[in-house]
This record gives structure tokens, sequence and C-alpha cells, in this order.
């Protein structure tokens, strides 16, 4: 599919040099919709154009983490514009992220008893920080299906889910046995399924003060969850640590990259060996054993023994030099490319030589096919779907393209040199995505490259500064930085997705599940919500206020309550109108919610200041915005 944008200036002057690809402009305009295109002269614009006039839509959506700011982004791609924050982790003051009833019900119910009386002991109601590190969308046969978009949180050890048709989170778990959730991949094939979770810190698996000195009682899991039911299915335990993770086109086989195969609890002893390993999971042979009983169930999961030297079928321990990192599954369904970190290389595993692993007692290294000298520091592989792999390397500051099968002919000695091309970004990049590049789908269009350091490349803003993310044209084989980004506090990983993948809803289903409680609640007190009356019900000392909102008013322009009752207002947005949000902020409360056109959302609170308060919409939703305001009466005690 190509619906690039193709500008109706004439050709440049580069393009009148170098002469390239007027065939392929042909072939895109000819996919192309929009009139622009039809007023295109045929020699313009072979390479890809990033830039879009104000109103043009995005050919792909940018599903960004936001590392320790706790949020998934959504950008449009390749302009790189922000479109959307989706609060996940953190506590979000626009939206009410965080304390509507809605929210902290998603935030608490996947938390385990023990978080729960941990939380509650420090006078906390949830974790409202997190590190969200990497997001990945559901798969169905190798691509994107748009259900949903999955996430890390090495912070607080879970995973979330944000659904794709209102682009909210709907599930959050802890994961228990584990200690700060790092590399999460979705699996690709048949369907997700499960997603697969690292856990990267080691600890006692029975953390609870009994040893803690004693290192050789730590260990580490890898965990399967199920990300339709989002409840772990399985957990592995494992030697060394887990850092990145990925898993095959073939649904058999997963894989973490571990950098502390040592156990080394400082520096130098993690660093200490030349071979660290990649973990193979076996998923069938697992699953056969968490069905025949050969685990451990701890908090409710069962547990699989999967260390070195315990029952084989379950893993295997590959040696990769020297503290590898990423882990990337190529579009040609075959190759896994392990980024080296410390080691100059990536090594390439071949999936198709694993089942060999498993069967024969052979030297795990038989299925490395290709371990290429890339550069300084290589992180994170994307792909083109065209063969070319691109690996950042953190210490040089560059992309390095280079070909798989080349890399795959220069092992096996032939006299070939893997590398295509490099470009220099700015600076030390980390991760890197191409257009559908996790996917059998990439299509070879776009890669980002995440890095860690801006510097000097945008206007100083104080000691912290932004980190920079650059787009870069990889259509032709010299890779060209057409765009600089500054991004905050720190997107680790992102996925563009076509946009014919994904396909929100406007407004709100009345009958979405997001609002099944405050209908309970209702119900129960003889209210429906969505028929336009407003109620004030007292239950005791709590007090239930039942509003709705079409612009520009509140249903109600005031209700009282008395001193220290503990009141929840629940407000309907009538408006079926598109993009016409309402908000509830109750001043000097604490208290502040974003009300979705056709959604209810409710918060709760102590009306614990005698007096006049005024509540008023915080988004701006009609020209008597203003005037949308009423007043909440606390008699005092
Ligand atoms: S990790 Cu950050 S650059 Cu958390 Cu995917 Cu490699
Ligand atoms: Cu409703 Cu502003």
């Amino acid at each position: 599919m190509s619906d690039n944008k193709v500008k109706s200036a004439g050709i440049s002057r580069r393009e009148l040099l170098t002469g390239t690809g007027a065939g392929a402009f042909l072939a895109g305009a000819l996919a192309t919709t929009g009139g622009a295109a039809l007023m295109a002269t045929p020699a313009a614009a072979a390479e890809n154009d990033h830039t879009l006039a104000p109103g043009e839509l995005d050919e792909y959506y940018g599903f960004w983490s936001s590392g320790q700011t706790g949020e998934l982004r959504i950008m449009g791609m390749p302009s790189m514009r922000e479109l959307m924050r989706v609060p996940v982790f953190n506590r979000c003051s626009a939206t009410g992220w965080g304390q509507t009833n809605e929210s902290l019900k998603i935030l608490t119910e996947g938390l385990t008893d023990e978080t729960k009386q941990f939380l509650a002991d420090s006078g906390m109601k949830t974790y409202d920080n997190g590190d969200l590190h990497h997001p990945h969308m559901s798969f169905t046969d190798g691509t994107y299906d748009g259900r949903y978009i999955f996430m890390n949180d090495k912070a607080n050890t879970r995973v979330a889910r944000v659904r794709v048709d209102v682009m909210k989170c709907d599930k959050i778990i802890e994961i228990p046995n584990a200690h700060d959730i790092h590399g999460m991949r979705p699996q690709k094939y048949p369907r997700t399924g499960y997603v697969f979770a690292n856990s990267e810190h080691e600890a006692p698996l029975v953390n609870d003060g009994s040893t803690m000195h004693d290192v050789s009682t730590y260990t580490n899991i890898f965990s399967a969850i199920d990300g339709d039911e989002m409840k772990v299915s399985w957990q592995v335990m494992v030697s060394g640590n887990l850092d990145n993770t990925d898993c095959d086109y073939q649904g058999k086989y997963a894989f973490s990259t571990s950098y502390n195969s040592e156990m080394g609890m400082n520096l130098a002893e993690m660093t200490e060996s030349e071979m660290d390993h990649v973990v193979v999971f076996n998923i069938k042979e697992i699953e056969k054993g968490v069905a025949n009983g050969d685990v451990e169930v701890l908090n409710g999961v069962p547990i699989i023994d999967g260390r070195k030297g315990s029952n084989k079928k379950y893993t295997r321990y590959i040696p990769i030099p020297n503290s590898p990192h990423g882990i990337n599954t190529a579009p040609d369904k075959r190759h896994v490319c392990v980024a080296g970190k410390l080691s100059p290389t990536v090594s390439v595993i071949d999936v198709t030589k694993l089942d060999a692993l498993f069967e024969e007692d052979i030297d795990p290294r038989s299925c490395i096919v290709a371990e290429p000298q890339l550069g300084l520091g290589p992180l994170h592989t994307a792909f083109d779907g065209k063969g070319n792999a691109f690996t950042t390397l953190f210490l040089d500051s560059q992309v390095v393209k280079w070909n798989i099968e080349d890399a795959v002919r220069a092992y096996a000695g032939e006299d070939v040199d893997p590398i295509i091309s490099k470009v220099d970004v700015a600076y030390q990049p980390g991760h890197n995505s191409t257009s559908m590049g996790e996917t059998a789908e990439a299509d070879g269009k776009w890669l980002i490259s995440l890095n860690k350091f801006s510097k000097d490349r945008f206007l100083n803003v104080g000691p912290l500064k932004p980190e920079n993310e650059q787009l870069i044209d990889i259509s032709s084989d010299e890779m060209k930085v057409v765009h600089d980004g500054p991004t905050f506090a720190e997107p680790h990983d992102c996925i563009i997705v076509h946009r014919s993948k994904v396909n929100p809803n406007a407004v709100w289903d009345r009958n979405d599940p997001m609002f099944d409680d405050a209908k309970a609640q209702a119900a129960a007190d003889g209210v429906v919500l969505e028929d336009g009356h407003d109620t004030v019900i007292r239950d005791g000392n709590k007090v239930r206020v039942y509003m709705f909102s079409v612009a520009p008013a509140f249903s109600l322009e005031s209700f009282t309550v008395k001193q220290g009752d503990e009141v929840t207002v629940y407000v309907t947005n009538l408006d079926e109108i598109d993009d016409l949000t309402h908000g509830f902020c109750l001043s000097n409360h604490n208290v502040a919610m974003e009300v979705a056109p056709q959604a209810t959302a409710s918060v709760t609170f102590i009306a614990g200041r005698p007096g006049v308060h005024w509540f008023y919409c915080q988004w701006f939703c009609h020209a008597l915005h203003m005037e949308m305001r009423g007043r909440m009466f606390v008699e005092p005690k």
C-alpha cells in the first residue's frame, strides 16, 4: 500500500541531478488518492516526503513509550506530530487518570494482595509512577491486528493493555514472583495469545527477607501472560537475569537476552564474562510441563524450572558475546538479531535450527548463522522487509544498515561485507523502529532512531535536556536523517503502524464496560445515567451526585452536602458530537476528570471544607465554556 503524500511542487534540484526513481513515483501516484497527487508532475518526490501541509493526515500511527513518564504517546508518522498521550502508569491531571473511580479500579484490581496491603499501609491508593519502555501491538498471523497495545512497567513490575478502539488503558496487572518487568513482546503467531515479559532484576523467589545476602538463592522469572484475560499463564525460572525479549513467527519459541549471566551484583561482576547468553523458551514443551504438573505453584502461578542444568526440554542457553541487549526477529520469519552491546557484533540466530537444539545434544551455538561486526555499542535492530537490518550503535552515535544474507555468507567464509551504509545520528541511539518493521509486513519506508542525548540539537532548556528522535528515510541505501524531534523522559521504544490497522471510535459506546460500575451503582439508586435526569442520593454519610452535561452546561447548577461527607460525582456527557469533551474540575479539592462524548466518569472525594466551592468544565467545549460551572454547598458540621 502506498499513499505517500506527493508534493505538487516540481522536480527538486537534487532529483534532477540524481534522476532518482521516476518509476517509483509513478507506482506511488497511481495508488495515491487526493488532489495534491493528481496535480503532481511525474518527476517529483522519488524520496519519501515527511512533510505534511496543515490538515493533511499521516500515513502511520506511532505508538511511543514515554519511559519514566509512565504514559503511552501517540504520534503521527512521518510528520512526528504528537497526537495524544494515554495515561497508563502515571497520574494525569488532565484526564483524572489515577483519581477517577474508573481508572483507580484498573490501577488496583490487578495488584497482588501483598502489594495492596503495602500500599494501604503506606497511605497510597495505587502506584502512580511507572517506567514504560516497550509498547507493542497485538498480532494475528504475524502482523498487527489493531486490538490492543501492551506495555511494561519496569518500575513497579506491571504489564498494561491499551484498547485501540478507545485508546484507553483497560487492564493493568502486577506480575507476581517477578522483579521489574523490562523486555516485553506479544506472540506473533498464530495470534496474541501470550504476552512474554522479562523480569530484569534477580531476587529470592520468595522475597520475604528470610534470605537476602546469599546471592545463590536469587533467581529470575520469565512470564507468559494471557493477553486476552490479562492473567499470568505460566512462568519459567531461569539462570542469569533477563533483559529484552522477542519471539518467532512460528509460535514455537520465545527468546530473552541476559546481560548478567554471571549473576553479579556490581558492575565488575556483571561484566566479567566474555560470553553471556540468550535463553530460548520452548513454548509447546513448557505448556506440556505445566499441564503435567511439572511445576511449583507460587502466588497462584505455575512455575517451570528452566534453569541451566535443570530439565532440558524447556529452555536452551545460547552463548552470546557480551552483555547482549536488544533482540529482534526479522520479517523474513527466520532470523533473530541479538545486539552485543559491549561486543561490536550482532549475533544472528536461525530459528529453523532451534528444533535440533532441543532434540540432540549439540553445540547450542550451532543455531548462530552470522555474527557481523558492525560498530561500537549495538543495542537494537529494525528491518525493512527487503532483507536488510538497521542496528543502532550507541557508542558510535550511528545507525548501520546491513544485509542479513550477506552476513550469513560472510560467516560461512565468503568474502562479502554485509555493511551497506552508516548514518550519523545525534546522539547515542537506543531503540530504533521501522515502519511496520516488527511484523511480516515491514515496508521499508521509515526508520526512527530514538537517541538518548540531544546535547546541542535544540535550544538550551537548562541542565535537564530532552532526548532527540530522528526520522530517517530508508527508501534508498543511503539513509537520510530528515527530521529532529525532541521528546521528554524518556521514550525507549516505539512502533510505527500503518493507519489501515488502527480504527478508533469517535465517541464512546454507552454499552462500554468502562462505565459498568457506574451503571450498576446508578441502577441500585434508581437512576439511568443516559436518560437526562440528575439526582442526589444520600446514603448515610455517603452522597452520590448524578448529573449530565450538554454543552455549555452541567445539568446541576448546584448540589448540597455536609462537611465530612464522602461524595461521589458521576458525570455523563450526553453530547454526541465528535471532539466535544467536557470536564469536571472541583476547585480546591484535588479533583478533575475528563468526560468524553457519550462517556460517564466518576470521582469520589471528601467534602472536608465548609462553604461555597465552584466546579467547572476544564475542557474548552463551547463559546460559553467559561459559564459551564456550578456550586457545591458544604454545610458546616
Ligand atoms: S531498553 Cu531502553 S534503549 Cu528498556 Cu528496550 Cu534498549
Ligand atoms: Cu464543557 Cu468546557
